[in-house]
């Protein structure tokens, strides 16, 4: 096989690489898949409605995001969460190089600091929430330029 080839082959396996992680992406996302900048969605045990709002367009480094938490049943804020945040790039199997601070901002918000996005790509931001004996959590997918 001369060079020309190698090359070609190389960068196709490259190009299906990406398709198929694409379409993985696409497939699983369910709720999560439009990676707009603002993302509002009920948790996947149906507890509370989770909305995640950058604060500025997400950058590759560390972003600061606001959380806002309401019960799925009643409306109601839930305030005085206990709050994790992670966030992983599933297409290369590996996490954000450190957590995120959390600050409990009242009436059902919190700061989320120094969401540290280390590459560009996709980024599946996991939220867990605890609120008194009651636990909830979203997928929330980004697309850092
Ligand atoms: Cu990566």
């Amino acid at each position: 096989m001369n060079e020309t080839n190698r090359i070609s082959r190389a960068r196709f396996s490259r190009i299906l690489l990406c398709s198929l992680a694409f379409s993985w992406l696409a497939a699983c996302g369910g709720e999560g898949t439009a990676a707009s900048p603002e993302q509002e969605t009920i948790g996947l045990r149906g507890a509370m409605e989770f909305k995640l709002v950058p604060e500025a367009p997400l950058v590759q480094g560390e972003n600061d995001l606001r959380l806002t938490l309401h019960d799925a049943a009643t409306g109601k804020v839930v305030e005085g969460a206990t709050i994790e945040v992670t966030a992983i790039m599933p297409a290369m199997g590996h996490e954000a190089t450190s957590p995120p601070s959390i600050e409990d901002a009242g009436e059902g918000a919190y700061a989320v600091r120094g969401l540290a996005l280390s590459m560009p790509g996709r980024w599946d931001v996991h939220v867990k929430v605890e609120h008194q004996g009651t636990t909830d959590e979203v997928h929330f997918f980004y697309d850092v330029p």
